[in-house]
């Protein structure tokens, strides 16, 4: 136990780091970080256990920041262990520089996750506590027992929605290694939090089955002793509220305090006020960025300590191993991010099915075959056909991870972040399902696991207005546009940040779910029917489906008229092809699962399929900018849906919108005249 003195010394030293790289960079969020540095520095000195040598050890306990704006606090805390360097903390915001606006995911400088929209954070730790008590459930390796999930939350992420969903989640499934820390300071960007908030948060917590604890977040010894008991609860994860004061030690420029002060939020201290609270604080405002050498000892005998924490740690990782030999190779595997080894032709698909049921077939097979694959859905496992995955296994409970499904309730942004949150732990692969109309309360998500580079699935049915009866609210039609725009947005490795497929039938379903499966460093989105769907001609080679967009077998050499489609639109174009056929019409048939991987194929394969000058139409049952691409103006047609939908039964919709094989001859013939 460190005493009080040095433990307010080593937060004064994140407080003057992080109110200087915001000075520095003249812009950034200097307040929240200076009141939570009391916390987070109580928790890297004495309790977050890692090896300092080896980031990625698997059995590390993980901290989640949610308020990505506190990146100047994490970033001077990390200084203090040595992911950083001072010259780097003064680089905060600039070009090129590791300390980016907000923290990005990098395991190698101690950074577990990207932050930056609220609430997100928190949630990805709820996930992360998930796979790692499933890892312990599933290898019995001692370690993912002893692992804790830390989570940093501020009045922000509490007031983000998702938070409900995330302690419900946490709550009943009794996440002991799961610890969350909300840094409650009364204030946030443009108000006092009173002037929107008057909830009692403990009661709320406790409410969702969670212990909480309530302390002064700026006493060492309070929050000392909070983290003692929330890592003694059992069978609850548990809350520590820690009343913090904004920009803790802030004096302004008249020598008055600058404390509890909104303004401190988001903008450098500024002038005498920033030299003021340096000075108040013990540190030179001539040359801020500096370790005390008090803390530097500090953190260099917490350094000794986690030596030999991890090395009793890997002592008892290897006697498991070696009883274990199987399951040790089993988890380097899985932590290995490799492609897992698979065997489609176990997969049986129907004729002419819905490409939801084609993708429960292939669930049912990696249920079998992926024994570290979690599959989750938000209430509605029958429809998205999750349940295939669900018949060979079952669902997460209370005190028993066995299983390797998790039933989110009906939260699909909390799923897709507790998802997020299990591919940020590692050593799981995690897939998610709800209707594709519902994908809008998920894209905020999506966009993180894009950015963060995760091989999230993300599997959505019902994909058209097909839905019918249920009517327009359950109608996807822009819906696809918006997803197909991840493939256009590269990620910063320069691969299209989401890998978005549309199946044209069963079998092309196999196909999809193999890349999605060998995707592991972008998220793939499989958007699939709920009607059933003609089979593709005899003959068809699927594996071209590789290239995001091929020739349908049975088309024409040199014809007149290039069919385009994706999803179950491509049987639409076959039945059409045959009418125009009779005409003696010479036609070809092109099924684009995915314009961006289409994209990204040699000039001569994608002029091969489309070649130019030839007359196309294109038929999407979504928005007709999805193949505004593949179709240009000057060469033909697009037939899509350019309303929200209608409620009857979905082949009454197939006549009334022109979704028919009719409606294609009518239409391509038109473009003849
Ligand atoms: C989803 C989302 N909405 C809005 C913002 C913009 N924003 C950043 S911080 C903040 C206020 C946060 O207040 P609080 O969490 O209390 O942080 P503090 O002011 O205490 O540092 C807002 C609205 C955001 N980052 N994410
Ligand atoms: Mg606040």
């Amino acid at each position: 136990m460190n005493d009080s003195k040095l433990m307010n010394l080593a937060a004064n030293n994140i407080r003057i780091l992080a109110a200087s790289m915001v000075e520095k960079a003249k812009s950034g969020h200097p307040g929240g970080a200076m009141g939570g540095a009391d916390f987070i520095n109580v928790l890297y000195s004495e309790f977050l256990q890692y090896d300092p040598a080896n980031p990625t050890w698997v059995g590390r306990d993980r901290f989640f920041l949610d308020p990505g704006h506190m990146a100047p606090m994490l970033y001077s805390q990390l200084a203090l262990i040595g992911k950083f360097t001072l010259d780097e903390l003064a680089q905060l915001r600039q070009w090129g520089s590791p300390t980016t606006g907000h923290p990005e995911f990098e395991i190698a400088r101690g950074i577990e996750n990207t932050s930056g929209p609220l609430g997100q954070g928190h949630s990805y730790a709820v996930g992360a506590a998930i796979a790692a008590k499933f890892l312990a459930a599933h290898t019995g390796n001692p370690t993912f027992e002893k692992e804790t999930i830390y989570a940093y939350i501020s009045d922000g992420g509490v007031q983000e929605e998702i938070s409900q969903g995330s302690a419900r989640i946490a709550g009943v499934l009794g996440l002991d290694n799961l610890i969350m820390f909300y840094d409650s300071n009364d204030i946030q960007l443009s108000t006092e939090t009173k002037e929107v908030m008057n909830e009692d948060t403990a009661a709320k917590y406790k409410a969702l089955g969670w212990e909480v604890f309530e302390i002064n977040g700026n006493d060492a010894e309070q929050i000392r002793e909070a983290i003692k008991k929330a890592q003694a609860v059992k069978g609850k994860p548990a809350l520590i509220i820690g009343k913090c004061i904004m920009g803790k030690g802030a004096i302004k420029a008249d020598g008055t305090s600058y404390e509890a002060n909104c303004k401190t939020h988001g903008a450098p201290l500024g002038g005498d006020a920033y030299v003021n609270t340096i000075k108040n604080l013990g540190g030179d405002p001539e040359n801020p960025f500096q370790i005390f050498p008090e803390v530097k000892e500090l953190y260099a005998k917490r350094a000794e300590e986690l030596k030999k924490i991890a090395a009793d740690r890997y002592a008892e990782e290897k006697a498991w191993a070696a009883a274990n030999p199987d399951k040790a190779a089993a988890q380097d595997e899985w932590f290995s991010g490799k492609a897992p080894k698979i065997d489609w032709s176990k997969c049986v698909q129907k004729d002419n099915d819905a490409t939801r049921s084609a993708s429960a077939a292939c669930l049912g097979v990696l249920a079998e075959q992926v024994p570290n694959m979690i599959c989750a859905s938000a209430d509605l496992s029958n429809s998205d056909k999750t349940d295939g995955f669900l018949k060979k296994t079952k669902a997460f409970t209370k005190g028993d991870f066995s299983g390797a499904f998790f039933q989110a309730g009906v939260a699909e942004l909390t799923m897709a972040c507790c998802c997020i949150g299990m591919a940020l732990h590692g050593g799981v692969i995690p897939a998610c399902g709800t209707f594709f109309v519902f994908s809008d309360y998920m894209k905020p998500a999506v966009r993180m696991a894009a950015l963060m580079e995760l091989p999230v699935k993300f599997i959505w049915t019902h994909d058209a207005f097909r839905v019918g009866e249920d009517g327009p609210t359950h109608e996807p039609v822009e819906q696809e546009a918006q997803i197909r725009l991840m493939e256009k947005l590269k990620n910063h490795h320069g691969k299209n940040s989401t890998l978005v497929l549309r199946p044209a039938d069963a079998k092309e379903t196999t196909e999809a779910w193999a890349m999605a499966m060998e995707n592991t460093d972008s998220p793939t989105a499989l958007i699939l029917s709920r009607q059933n769907i003609n089979n593709l001609p005899e003959g068809n080679d699927y594996s071209q489906a590789k290239k995001g967009g091929y020739v349908v077998a049975g088309s024409d050499a040199n014809p007149d008229v290039i069919l385009v489609a994706s999803g179950s639109e491509v049987s639409t174009l076959v039945a059409g092809a045959e009418l125009l056929r009779k005409d003696g019409k010479k036609v070809a048939i092109v099924s684009v699962p995915s314009e961006g991987l289409f994209r990204n194929q040699s000039k001569e394969y994608q002029q091969s399929v489309l070649p130019a000058g030839v007359k196309k139409f294109g038929l999407t049952a979504g928005l007709p900018v999805n193949l505004i691409g593949l179709v240009p103006e000057s060469e033909g047609k697009i037939w899509g849906l350019e309303s929200f939908g209608f409620s009857a039964p979905y082949k009454v919709l197939d006549e009334k919108l022109g979704f028919t094989a009719e409606n294609v001859y009518k239409q391509v013939n038109s473009m003849f005249q």
